[in-house]
């Protein structure tokens, strides 16, 4: 398999999570700051100009970051990245769907790029106090979630907390104070084999 990979972006779930499987697989860097995801050769791996994209062996692309956590916990059951009983990987789902779909794309984008929705000097300083304002908002909640558990996929970590972590490393970049139980989670993951790896190889 082959990850499409920009360090410090949200690909960063999905690389710790091929290397918690163990599973043999290539890296790609992308570098979005010289606009290399609206490249053609990358455009032809993803139309939609983003990472995460996973090529996998059959020559399919998988894109979007719950798609290809959940393809790679079906994929891989061994690796207990997603609950068996469906009630509880509902629940898993649930709060990967919050992380990604509020803590980063409606906080953590519109903090960090405001620029790419609202163009007046005045609107994007607005955007920037909202999004950041959704994003702790939104870690504050999963850090009381964390509060009652280690890890929020079960009893090792998985698709939700690969999730959670990079939004965290985004946190710690912004120097924003992590709720307790989540500098915890943070600090837990840091000490993971996967998650240096991850953070550390540099991609080919
Ligand atoms: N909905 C997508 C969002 C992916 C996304 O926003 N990726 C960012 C990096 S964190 C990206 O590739 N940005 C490049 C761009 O927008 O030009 C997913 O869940 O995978």
């Amino acid at each position: 398999m082959q990850l499409f990979h920009a360090p410090r972006s949200c690909s960063l779930g999905i690389r710790i999570l091929l290397e918690e499987i163990g599973v043999p697989h290539q890296v790609s860097a992308i570098d979005l700051s010289s606009g290399q995801q609206r490249d053609d050769a990358f455009l032809a791996v993803n139309p939609k100009g983003k990472v995460p994209a996973l090529l996998r062996d059959d020559g399919t692309v998988l894109t979007e970051f719950q798609a290809i956590a959940l393809w790679l916990a079906w994929r891989f059951p061994q690796s207990g990245l997603l609950p068996d009983d469906p009630d509880a990987a509902a629940q898993v789902t649930e709060v990967m769907e919050f992380i990604v779909g509020t803590i980063h794309m409606c906080g953590f984008a519109r903090a960090l790029m405001p620029g790419k929705f609202v163009s007046s000097a005045s609107a994007q300083e607005e955007l920037r106090v909202h999004g950041l304002q959704v994003a702790t908002d939104g870690l504050d909640h999963v850090s009381a979630l964390l509060g009652k558990t280690s890890w929020l996929s079960g009893p090792r970590p998985g698709v939700a907390d690969a999730a959670l972590f990079y939004v965290t490393y985004w946190a710690k970049a912004l120097d924003i104070d992590l709720p307790r139980a989540l500098g915890g989670f943070y600090d837990q993951m840091l000490k993971r084999p996967s998650v240096v790896r991850a953070i550390d190889v540099s991609p080919t």
